[in-house]
């Protein structure tokens, strides 16, 4: 037997040769079948089927009726005219059997006549799929078996306008090696709607997943309000559910989550829980749970409960046992047909055996599913050992609640990453399967839920990126220009605890650009981020998709301009425009800005602010704004560094960005050796230090014990000052001390994580005298401080005679000097520099916002800058010797 993957590759490569002349289709339709989930093993045949104008469909009458109709619908779509049902083969026609041996008898012979064995010996939901010259055969070991083969068939079959499309023989023996395969609608924030509830039971089906668990956290009726019976509206939209779940083979799961107020011990919550099921039985539904994750065990919510059980972990554990067998009692075993009850403990999150655990798992009836999220709520890897360890501490069978691709706790992103880092082998250690836990986008949720469907239905064949690319080629629905967009869009929102990294096809790109140039290539592919989202507006068949993720699609479109921008910026200055360059760069900020514009507006209304890209779009602005700053011969803006890592959008720069009102957040406790340095980019003369930490609302978030430390080399350090105990720390570095860089350094290891509001480090080096004077939250210094960002913005007009002037602190060697006006400013003045005899010289006169004036190797010791009158206060970003 062939590997599936390059079985799979051969039949792919069977050129669509004969097929019916004509138009040829549109070029951007996919040009091979792609089946997934990849199925456990194809072979290609050397005979092949024609579609002929009208099929004959053989099918019992207990055939899968779903089943019959994708079969149907996708002959039609390969450009058969009709599908009659007949008893048996008609001379010249295709002849298709559908259902397994307990649905359509006579498919057990037409397999023998391909010479392919019948699905008798695989597991439940197998099925055997045979497409050979004359006929073509699907048998499924029960009727979800005859569906997945039918959703097979759909994929393997070519979509064409008439009838003669030639498809390559083949035979697939399929089965999933997870039972329980789907998703749990568990997420908090705004639920999904009806239409897109129903619109993912179709997809389940499609991408043969089997169970959808209906837990939204914030529908009222299945938590805050679970006592409460449903309005009769909302009872006849979950009939609609239900009735579309059975079609698709799809286990509609009824999840009631009473820990906010129940009382374990009371009959009459008991009554409620059991009632409440008993409306929804009625509706259809067998499958039930009770979901007890994120609430507090330690505090009762009656009296009774405690007399019942007295208080601590383990006796949370009895009591939820207690009620849960009660429910495990009363309801689902006198409701004939109905599933095993799933439950989700309050200890969910990890394998340590603890008393809750063990109450639990000694208490609980066997046959009760535990619900279990790996190790970490979300976790980035689970392993096959971590899977039999849970197995173990809960003594239950395990239905993983994977919290993959939520996004309910960094609602300013989007999840668009493959299913990734769960181990090969774990999901038969589960004893029951896997559930994904969605985005609240339901739409975009689908392109890392089709990996999600491919590993748990044959996790041993699971690739993540070949799996991610099927994702987005299937998506995309065949057309060329939207799955390249679509790829494009998915690279930037790709990272996730379980994706350590972003965007790894751009951030390949732009590493290529900074090792070896060759900026038409990065053009062109930034070029691609910023129309992708334009091309997924237009032309992506489910508008949905569009809809919610506009803020997405606006900020991929805006950081593709900004990228866009600060690449022509490093190609105008390595070029020597330095005029243009310079021109370019003073846009970058408000280009950024808007990047960073877009908002998400959550369940309570709040508008979050959403990122794309992050840590590489950022990243390559600020890279490309240091690169021209090397060019310009600056140093460039004073920078923050830390170990720790960050908590949400918190980014280190912010303790230095002057706003008192943002900070740094780490993401953890700090330990000791955890810093915050500032880097000044060169060593400088230093002053007064000031360490604002903590912030309202995380008061304790600061630095414990720690010392304050300088060096000029980032190797060796002196130290400044300790502190203890105290959320802001203040210090002042002796005359003439010199650094580059200032850190507060942990000395002992702490509970609460790190907020640091401002690190301001006062700087003393090189001195700018003369006016006019600066305005108000201006400086004289600014216009010589090696940051171009820093801009020196004078109060008023210059007076007649003055002069703005910059000392070197010594004298040296120049080649040019540059003066850089802010956009804002267009003051004219006589630029003239010190030379080694003391004696003023005129370099040239500024003009315009970009004035460099050769010097030819002089040496010099100042620089100052004669203003002509009437032109406004000057705005001078930085004064550049070179
Ligand atoms: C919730 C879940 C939420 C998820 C991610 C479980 C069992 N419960 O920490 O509703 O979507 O984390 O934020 C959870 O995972 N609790």
């Amino acid at each position: 037997m062939l590997a599936c993957a390059c079985a799979l590759a051969l039949v792919l490569g069977v050129p669509a040769a004969g097929a019916a002349p004509g138009p040829p289709g549109p070029e951007t339709r996919r040009s091979a079948p792609i089946i997934t989930p990849t199925p456990q093993d194809l072979r290609q045949r050397d005979d092949r089927a024609t579609i002929t104008p009208t099929v004959t469909l053989v099918a019992g009458d207990k055939a899968d009726a779903t089943a019959l109709k994708v079969t149907q619908q996708a002959l039609l779509d390969a450009g058969a005219h009709r599908v009659v049902r007949a008893e048996g083969p008609v001379a010249g026609r295709l002849t298709v059997y559908a259902g397994g041996p307990g649905e359509t008898p006579q498919t057990a012979g037409a397999l023998t006549a391909l010479g392919v064995e019948g699905p008798g010996q695989l597991p439940p939901e197998g099925y055997v799929l045979a497409v050979g010259e004359r006929s073509i055969a699907l048998s499924g070991q029960d009727t979800a078996g005859t569906y997945y083969a039918a959703q097979s068939l759909r994929q393997l079959l070519p979509e064409r306008k008439g009838p003669g499309a030639k498809v390559a023989g083949a035979e697939i023996r399929d089965w999933p090696t997870t039972a329980v395969r789907g998703v749990i609608e568990g997420f908090y924030g705004i639920p999904w709607t009806h239409a897109a509830r129903l619109d993912q039971l179709d997809f389940y089906g499609e991408h043969k997943m089997n169970i959808y668990v209906y837990s939204p956290k914030d529908d009222p009726y299945l938590r805050e309000r679970w006592r409460e019976p449903y309005p009769a509206a909302q009872l006849a939209k979950m009939k609609e559910l239900v009735d579309r779940a059975r079609a698709r083979h799809v286990e509609f799961t009824y999840a009631l989550s009473p820990g906010l107020s129940v009382c374990y011990s009371s009959e009459a919550d008991i009554k409620a829980l059991t009632d409440k099921f008993e409306t929804v039985w009625e509706l259809g539904i067998r499958t039930y749970a009770v979901p007890l994750d994120d609430i507090s065990y330690t505090k009762w919510n009656c009296q009774a409960d405690q007399e019942k059980w007295g208080t601590g972990a383990a006796a949370a554990g009895a009591a939820q046992a207690y009620l849960l067998n009660r429910v495990n009692r009363d309801f689902i075993a006198t409701h004939p047909g109905a599933a095993p009850l799933q439950m989700v403990p309050t200890e969910y999150y990890n394998i340590t055996p603890s008393p809750y655990k063990k109450a639990l798992a000694e208490l609980l009836d066997e046959d009760v599913v535990v619900e279990w999220t790996g190790v970490g709520v979300i976790a980035p890897v689970i392993t096959v050992a971590q899977a039999k360890a849970a197995r173990s501490v809960f003594a239950h069978p395990i239905l993983l609640w994977d919290n993959y691709p939520v996004n309910d706790y960094v609602t300013n992103r989007l999840l668009l990453g493959p299913y990734n880092g769960r181990e090969k082998g774990m999901p038969a250690e589960l004893g029951s399967g896997i559930t994904a836990n969605p985005m609240n986008q339901a739409y975009a949720s689908k392109i890392p839920l089709i990996t999600v469907a491919d590993y748990t239905w044959n996790d041993a064949a699971y690739d993540p990126r070949t799996s991610w690319q099927t994702a987005i080629s299937l998506y995309a629905d065949g057309d060329a220009r939207t799955e390249k967009a679509l790829r494009i869009f998915s690279d930037v929102n790709y990272s996730s605890r379980i994706n350590a990294q972003q965007a790894p096809d751009l951030a390949a790109d732009i590493a290529r650009f900074w090792e070896s140039g060759g900026v038409a290539a990065l053009d062109r592919a930034l070029a691609g981020l910023q129309k992708s989202p334009d091309v997924l507006r237009d032309r992506i068949a489910e508008q949905e998709f569009v809809t919610e993720s506009e803020p997405w699609l606006d900020a991929a479109e805006a950081w593709g301009v900004a990228t866009r921008a600060a690449l022509r910026m490093v190609r105008l200055a390595r070029d020597g425009e330095g005029a243009a360059a310079w021109d370019q760069r003073q846009r970058l900020p408000g280009l950024v800005a808007a990047a960073r514009s877009f908002t998400y507006t959550d369940l309570d209304g709040r508008k979050i602010p959403v990122v794309v890209g992050e840590g590489v779009l950022d990243r390559f602005t600020e890279d490309a704004a240091a690169e021209h700053d090397r060019l310009l011969g600056v140093t460039g803006t004073v920078k923050g560094l830390t170990n720790l890592p960050t908590y949400q959008g918190n980014l280190i720069a912010r303790m230095l960005d002057g706003d008192n009102s943002t900070f740094f957040w780490s993401s953890r406790a700090t330990a000791a050796g955890d810093h915050v340095t500032v880097d000044l980019r060169k060593a400088r003369e230093i002053g007064g230090i000031s360490l604002a930490m903590g912030k309202p609302g995380s008061a304790n978030d600061y630095m414990r014990q720690g010392v304050l430390e300088y060096s000029s080399d980032g190797a060796s350090w002196e130290q400044l000052a300790t502190f203890s105990g105290k959320a802001v720390v203040t210090a002042t570095a002796p005359a003439g001390t010199q650094a580059r860089y200032v850190r507060a350094r942990a000395t002992a290891g702490q509970t609460n994580w790190l907020v640091v509001r401002e690190f301001a480090v006062e700087t003393k080096d090189g001195s700018v005298t003369g006016g006019p004077p600066a305005a108000a939250g201006s400086s004289l210094r600014a216009a010589a401080d090696g940051d171009v960002t820093s801009v020196y913005r004078a109060a008023r007009a210059p007076e007649p005679d003055e002069a703005l002037l910059v000392d070197l602190g010594g004298e040296r060697e120049a080649a040019s000097v540059t003066v850089l006006q802010s956009r804002g400013g267009s003051a004219q003045a006589v630029v003239q520099v010190r030379g080694g005899d003391g004696d003023w010289s005129t370099a040239g006169e500024l003009e315009d916002a970009y004035g460099e004036f050769t010097l030819d190797g002089e040496r010099v010791s100042a620089v100052r800058l004669l203003w002509s009158e009437g032109d406004g206060a000057p705005q001078i970003a930085e004064v550049v010797v070179r």
